[in-house]
């Protein structure tokens, strides 16, 4: 029997796996002078240098070897007594299927009449290349016959040699130990990368990393590994590893979340000298699916932050066995994060009983002289109504006889901000994992919001009842009643102004039988919140702005319009003979002048990194006395609020400051080119400066009041800023160019000119004011806007001042036929 064997060349080598997982092939790679220490996948320990990445031409020399020392396998597989010369002239190996392909040529001898014959012929024997399944061999499968060529010869002699090679290809199949293992798999790309995978879930599937977070620990859970590629080129492998979180609060709660977070893995695969692998872990990026982008960066900002202190940055992670990290313990929380907090109460101080002044014994008739002025009590300032419907409760004034006034009530509540944000439970946790907590407000009530309508359908004690002091009048002589009221209890409401003795009023508050409408057919101001994408619960983008709107409040003396949540741009005065004339470009927000990273135009355009919303909507009520637009969220201080309370011919501003420590906050008007020709002044500058785009010097300082008048209207500004800031200061803002250059005047938003810009500014570091994030300091900045006749006082607009710190007294009593 002749043995001939050529040469097997493999064109494309590719039997990687092989070498990555078996030691048994006794097979070293030369050194690459490549030294790695970092973690590897295999379970064999203290092997971290002379790592080689595994690369093709390695591989093409390795699957040489093995075929060159197997050769007489194969050519014992074929030859017998007859076939006395098997060559191999060829060999190609695909590696994307595992194929082996050689041609042959070959002898045949038969006697024929005793005669030997020699008959030669030619042909391609496939081949598949397989390994065992535990990679601890290669081996080799013939699997068939093509283009046979056959010299000139009997036909029973070609048949029967094409019967010899047909029965004889199949079975052979040899492996590099002799002996057929138990089970085996083919060699192809697809397969290989199926063994890389198989290795990652071996893996994985030990992976338990426990994770201490601020607001409690995480187990990371590997389910499933996939290999989304493996280049046999290059050795780099790229998988993803779905991963549950089972997560165990402090507070106590718990969840499980099945495979809510992936580890997306770029990596090199690495062997070392005893053909251990390692995976070189280039990217390893951890993600949590599901839900809100902003909260998942900060709980994997946590993560990750606890993978690099373990590992170091750049390091590999370990895809077996544990990974212990320890975290610190929760903060401990102030008791006003514990117990929620509240915003101030309404602005007129309430006395019960019948506490009237000399001068108020008997009031003939409304002697107040603050029209503008609304009166704003709760519902425990008038517990004897308490519990009605607040539909069912109407007010009258007399003045010759009952004159019913115009009253709302605004249902106010205590709401989680979590709800107020339809934040979902999964949310919650994952907030509170990142040790933030959720707090509660008390705030205005809306069933068109997340907010809702308030729980306690009647009227209860927070509560607020509105009603002008415009509308106030007298007392009757005598105990009556107005048509329409029941016979139960009532409330007489005194007001007084402390700043004038003789100014006084009544109300008298009612509960209507049903045939009264508590508007009285007023309606003071008109609020159109209009949201572009359409209803708010089902289109608002809580997460991701902008959320574009055309939204409007008007009044017989005032008008202005909202582009998004904190994007006012536009006031029109219509009191007295003023113009009307849009005067503002923006209300506009920075941190400090000529810094453009926070602006009113980020605040409604996305979260900041690391937080969990981008804002949303706490109520927007329009009332016959009154109207509210109430929202939160302006980018990481996710729960800074904002309430406009529009008044006829008055607008108040609250902004609750909730962020953590910043830098400063200048909050101003500027105004638009048409504002050109008034007169900026405040209780600093009394003497004024034109607004005109040219720069003015004005004496900077902590500004009770400013105003800017002229045939446009005017517009009084009256600031109560409160911090419990130890050190707590601010200053005032101004800037009036055209044409700004220098950098602290550039413009971020709006247009491109500042025109009497002007409010105050914090301009010192504030500490942080957030209460889901810890301790935290009060911040609220009170604007009252008073919209006036053109050419407006300063000394009416210093009254204005003055009325904002003394509030109405306000004296409540009931009314009934036995001492009113
Ligand atoms: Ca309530
Ligand atoms: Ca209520
Ligand atoms: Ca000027
Ligand atoms: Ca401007």
């Amino acid at each position: 029997m002749l043995r001939m064997f050529k040469l097997f060349r493999p064109v494309v080598a590719g039997i990687i796996i092989l070498v990555l997982t078996v030691t048994q092939l006794g097979y070293s790679f030369a050194a690459e002078n490549e030294s790695r220490s970092e973690v590897f996948i295999n379970e064999a320990s203290g092997v971290t240098e002379t790592l080689k990445k595994l690369n093709v031409e390695e591989f093409n020399k390795y699957v040489l070897d093995f075929i060159n020392k197997n050769k007489k396998a194969i050519e014992d597989s074929i030859i017998n007594e007859k076939l006395d010369r098997f060559d191999i002239s060829e060999i190609e190996f695909d590696i994307g299927t595992g194929g082996i392909s050689f041609n042959f040529s070959a002898h045949y001898v038969e006697k024929i009449l005793g005669i030997p014959l020699k008959i030669t012929f030619t042909g391609k024997i496939l081949a598949k290349l397989k390994a065992s399944a535990d990679y601890s061999q290669l081996g080799i499968q013939l699997t068939g016959l093509e283009n046979f060529k056959i010299a000139k010869c009997p036909e029973s002699v070609e048949n029967a040699i094409k019967d010899y090679l047909n029965t004889v290809i199949p079975n052979v199949f040899f492996w590099q130990e002799g002996e057929t293992p138990d089970g085996y798999v083919s060699c192809d790309i697809n397969n290989l990368r199926n063994v890389i995978q198989g290795l990652l879930e071996k893996e994985a599937s030990k992976t338990v990393m426990d994770i201490t977070l601020p607001g409690g620990t995480v187990k990371v859970l590997v389910d499933t590994v996939q290999c989304d590629k493996f280049d046999i080129e290059t050795g780099d492998v790229r998988s993803k590893a779905f991963i549950s979180l089972d997560v165990n609060l402090f507070s106590g709660k718990s969840a499980f979340f099945k495979r809510f977070c992936s580890i997306e893995l770029e990596a090199d695969l690495f062997i070392d000298e005893t053909d251990n692998i390692w995976l070189s872990v280039k990217k390893n990026v951890f993600t949590l699916k599901d839900g809100n982008e902003g909260l998942h960066k900060e709980i994997n900002g946590y993560i990750e932050k606890e993978l690099v202190k373990k590992f170091g940055k750049e390091k590999l992670i370990k895809l077996g066995g544990g990974i212990e990290i320890k975290g610190a313990p929760a903060s401990n929380l102030s008791d006003r994060v514990k117990n929620g907090f509240s915003q101030p109460s309404s602005p007129c101080p309430v006395i019960q009983g019948n506490e009237i002044t000399p001068e108020q014994e008997f009031v003939k008739e409304n002697s107040l002289n603050r029209p503008g002025d609304p009166i704003v009590i709760k519902g425990q300032d008038i517990s004897a109504l308490n519990g009605i419907n607040p539909d069912e409760l109407v007010a009258f004034k007399y003045d010759g006889g009952w004159k019913q006034i115009p009253v709302q009530v605004d249902e106010r509540a205590v709401v989680s901000v979590a709800k107020i944000y339809n934040a979902s439970e999964k949310i919650m946790i994952l907030f509170e994992l990142a040790g933030r907590n959720d707090v509660s407000i008390l705030t205005y009530t809306d069933r068109n919001t997340f907010t809702l309508g308030d729980p306690d359908k009647t009227l209860d004690s927070d509560d607020e009842i509105v009603f002008m002091s415009k509308d106030a009048g007298g007392m009757p002589a005598d105990f009556s009643e107005p048509a329409g009221v029941t016979t139960g209890p009532a409330v007489r409401v005194v007001i007084s102004d402390p700043l004038d003795k003789k100014g006084c009023g009544c109300v008298y508050l009612f509960r209507q039988d049903g045939t009264l409408d508590q508007s009285a057919g007023k309606q003071y101001v008109k609020y159109d919140f209009k949201l572009l994408s359409g209803d708010y619960k089902t289109t608002y983008k809580t997460g991701d702005g902008p959320n574009k709107e055309d939204s409007a409040v008007t009044t017989p003396y005032y008008s202005c319009h909202f582009s998004d949540r904190w994007i006012k741009d536009e006031i029109h005065i219509m009191k007295g003979s003023s113009s009307g004339v849009d005067i503002l470009d923006r209300h506009k927000e920075l941190f400090k002048p000529g810094v453009s990273t926070r602006t009113e135009d980020t605040f409604c355009e996305g979260a900041a990194t690391g937080f969990p919303a981008e804002g949303c909507f706490t109520a927007n009520i329009s009332g016959p006395v009154r109207a509210i637009r109430s929202y939160m969220g302006a980018n990481s201080g996710f729960i800074t609020q904002r309430e406009h309370i529009f008044y006829e011919d008055r607008e108040d501003i609250n902004t609750y400051l909730r962020v953590h420590p910043i830098s400063g906050v200048v909050d101003f008007l500027d105004y638009s080119p048409a504002a050109a020709g008034m007169t900026y002044t405040n209780d600093l500058n009394k003497s004024g400066v034109i607004i005109d785009g040219k720069p003015d010097t004005l004496m900077q300082g902590p500004i009770k009041w400013e105003m800017a008048g002229g045939d446009q209207g005017s517009l009084v500004t009256v600031h109560n800023i409160s911090s419990d800031i130890p050190g707590f200061s601010y200053t005032s803002y101004y800037l009036d160019n055209n044409n700004p250059q220098v950098k602290t005047d550039l413009q971020f938003t709006g247009d491109p000119y500042a025109y009497g810009a002007s409010g105050i500014w914090v301009d010192k570091p504030i500490d942080n004011t957030d209460p889901t994030n810890g301790m935290a300091y009060n911040m609220i900045l009170k604007r009252y806007m008073y919209f006036e006749n053109p050419w407006y006082s300063t000394e009416g607009a210093e009254q204005y001042s003055l009325q904002s710190q003394n509030p109405f007294h306000i004296t409540v009593s009931p009314y009934g036929n036995n001492g009113y």
